[in-house]
């Protein structure tokens, strides 16, 4: 086996080949945005999900230099269990030379799962342009590899955290598609609406799955952002959110913390200053997109 060859278990392989619904779930949200031993309940439960609606779930990580596409139990277990790397696209060979393990970010999870031809990626926020990316350069290379990767990825938008306006600047660019999942508000992660408008919305995973038909019918390999606010009644109050956000960034900003750091440490604050909250918020909303995502990669079944 060459070191970056992939693994694709065998209940992933045979769903793609039967062009059976798949739904591709990262391992970062698992290894460093949720805390533990939530994580690992939250890694099943979302497999789980998927399971219950005739979906094969491929959660995406880096086993001791093999990236595989679908875990088994002991592979769920790892990635909540044992301190990973968190691994972007430009981590890939070196874990891969290195035997190494790693959690896979927005980027690496669609860079691999569309390796294996798996069409559809549910997940928490993207990662996206960071508050003063202006001076830091700090962008989440998740935003460049949906221009090149072609999955269509369900979140709730991307956190507060970071410059929305500026996250959704660099896709418009860059040319991957953005629509809102009922709604044309561009969701804030744990707020429905962050105040930005979308120009398309659609209504069903029927209607993703047709713009995806089109999209590979035009030439295109983009991926295409599925905006996918948290349900009402699970929505964070806004006035406590603006609060335990302000001080978040500033411990960062006190902290001088750069690079691949920031967003971990942000989540773990976030959760701590909310006294749970924010956790219970983040998982509701992750459901959310997995039942979404089960939606649209079931359509996209039924038109094969
Ligand atoms: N946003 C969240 N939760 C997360 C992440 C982002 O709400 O867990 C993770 C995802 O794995 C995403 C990564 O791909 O952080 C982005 O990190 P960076 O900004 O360092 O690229
Ligand atoms: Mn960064």
């Amino acid at each position: 086996m060459s070191p970056d060859s992939l693994s694709v278990s065998p209940e992933v392989a045979d769903a793609l080949a039967a062009g059976r619904p798949v739904v591709a779930l990262e391992s970062t949200i698992i290894s460093h945005g949720l805390p533990r031993p939530r994580n690992h309940e939250a890694a099943r439960e979302f497999e789980q999900l998927l399971r219950d609606r005739g979906v094969v779930p491929a959660t995406v990580a880096v086993l001791d230099g093999v990236p595989h596409v679908g875990l088994d139990a002991e592979g769920v277990r790892r990635i909540a269990e044992d301190d990973l790397v968190k691994a972007s696209v430009r981590d890939l060979p070196i874990l891969a030379a290195r035997g190494a393990s790693g959690a896979t970010t927005v980027a690496a999870t669609a860079h691999l799962a569309a390796r294996a031809g798996v069409r559809v990626f549910a997940t928490g926020g993207l990662g996206g342009v960071h508050r003063g990316a202006a001076e830091t350069f700090d962008e989440s290379a998740d935003i460049p590899t949906l221009a090149v990767t072609p999955i269509t990825v369900v979140s709730a938008g991307v956190k507060s955290v970071l410059d929305i306006a500026a996250t959704l600047e660099r896709l418009e660019t860059l040319s991957v598609p953005v629509v809102g999942y009922g709604t044309t508000r561009f969701p804030a992660f744990w707020l429905r609406d962050s105040g930005h408008d979308l120009d398309w919305g659609v209504e069903s995973g029927a209607e993703v799955a047709a713009i995806m038909a089109a999209r590979d019918a035009s030439g295109s390999s983009t991926g295409i952002v599925v905006a996918n606010p948290v349900p009402a009644e699970d929505e964070w109050e806004p006035a406590e959110h603006d609060r335990v956000l302000a001080q978040a960034l500033g411990e960062a900003e006190a902290a001088g913390l750069r690079g691949k750091a920031v967003t971990p440490f942000l989540l773990g604050r976030i959760v701590e200053l909310s006294d749970g909250r924010s956790l219970e918020v983040n998982l509701a909303l992750a459901r959310h997109n997995v039942r979404v995502a089960a939606d649209i990669a079931t359509a996209w079944a039924d038109r094969r």
